[in-house]
């Protein structure tokens, strides 16, 4: 028997603009509300970013976390997972800052530098609502991803060690999860390890299944019963690739961070539309989804008690 899918939704990221989306959730009361949506249609963890509730800029600023947090976690048992990927161009120490004043039980952590291009979608819009969209998205063209192994090591030591956060290791490519191995054999991580393979990201592994399969097959060799994974792809890629995790028998993740659509050219109206649509495809492969505490046990948390917001 399979084991329960443990969803993660991701409501609004920092990658997508608010002129890509109407429903893009932008203020912490919008963020919230998403989040919640999700977790009762039946997301486990929710991956959180914040953003400028005048502008949609992607910030960094712990208060504005501190404004969705507690009203998520006062409405649902969701695992709240705190981005240290934050917005490209943040500074290391702006993408902790929300982590490290709110000792969430979860936070991202990505296993690697990488060319992040999110360049091409300028393609797609000649009106833009504010001023700093396309200079950001054109900004990603000569852009690095930073996460060098001195920002891994700071990060699991601050947030793992200092906080007890535990981590979805977020890899891009193959190297990654062998960075993420070196990280492991530094004794600086302890499973069980959440590791999140991404798809589709122009800079790192494209959405052929292929790669999920060999990424699948490496992250068993190096980690084996020590870790739970997962799948994302952006785009038009998020449903086909969460449904080929799900039929392999790993988790998944959607939400408007990774992608705006529900279908072909048809917008997702909210994150809750995107969950609903994976569960059912999840339900009739005769799979069920992972509860909040079924997440905790597998994912090693410290628990709802022990974090501050
Ligand atoms: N949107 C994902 C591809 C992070 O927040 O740390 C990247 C991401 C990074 O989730
Ligand atoms: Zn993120």
């Amino acid at each position: 028997m399979a084991k329960p899918v443990i969803v993660t939704c991701a409501p609004t990221g920092g990658i997508h603009t608010p002129t890509m989306s109407p429903h893009l959730p932008v203020t912490p009361e919008e963020i919230a509300a998403s989040a919640i949506e999700a977790a009762q249609a039946g997301a486990a963890v929710i991956h959180l970013h914040a953003r400028d509730p005048e502008t949609g800029k992607p910030d960094p600023r712990p208060e504005l976390f501190q404004a969705f947090m507690p009203r998520i976690a006062d409405a649902c048992d969701a695992v709240l997972n705190v981005s240290t990927g934050g917005g490209l161009g943040m500074t290391r120490e702006e993408r902790l800052r929300a982590a490290v004043a709110t000792s969430p039980e979860m936070a991202s952590l990505n296993v690697g530098s990488l060319n992040f291009g999110i360049f091409p979608m300028l393609e797609k819009h000649s009106r833009w609502k504010h001023p700093w969209e396309p200079e950001f998205l054109e900004s990603t063209r000569d852009f690095v991803f930073k996460n060098t192994f001195a920002d891994l090591e700071y990060i699991v030591k601050e947030l793992g060690h200092g906080h007890g956060t535990k981590f979805e290791f977020e890899c891009y490519d193959l190297g990654h999860l062998y960075n993420l191995a070196w990280l492991i054999d530094q004794g600086w991580v302890e499973p069980p390890f959440f590791v999140q393979l991404v798809f589709g990201v122009l800079g790192g592994a494209g959405a052929d299944l292929a790669n999920l399969h060999h990424m699948h097959t490496i992250a068993d060799t190096l980690f084996g019963d020590d870790h739970e994974w997962s799948v994302l792809a952006a785009g038009r890629h998020q449903m086909p690739f969460a449904t080929q995790a799900a039929l392999l028998g790993g988790n998944l993740r959607v939400g408007l961070e990774d992608s705006l659509f529900i279908g072909r050219g048809e917008l997702a109206p909210s994150n809750a539309a995107q969950v609903t649509k994976i569960r059912g495809l999840v339900e009739s492969l005769g799979h069920e989804l992972a509860t909040p505490a079924q997440a905790r046990a597998r994912l090693g948390l410290k628990g709802g008690d022990h974090v501050r917001f």
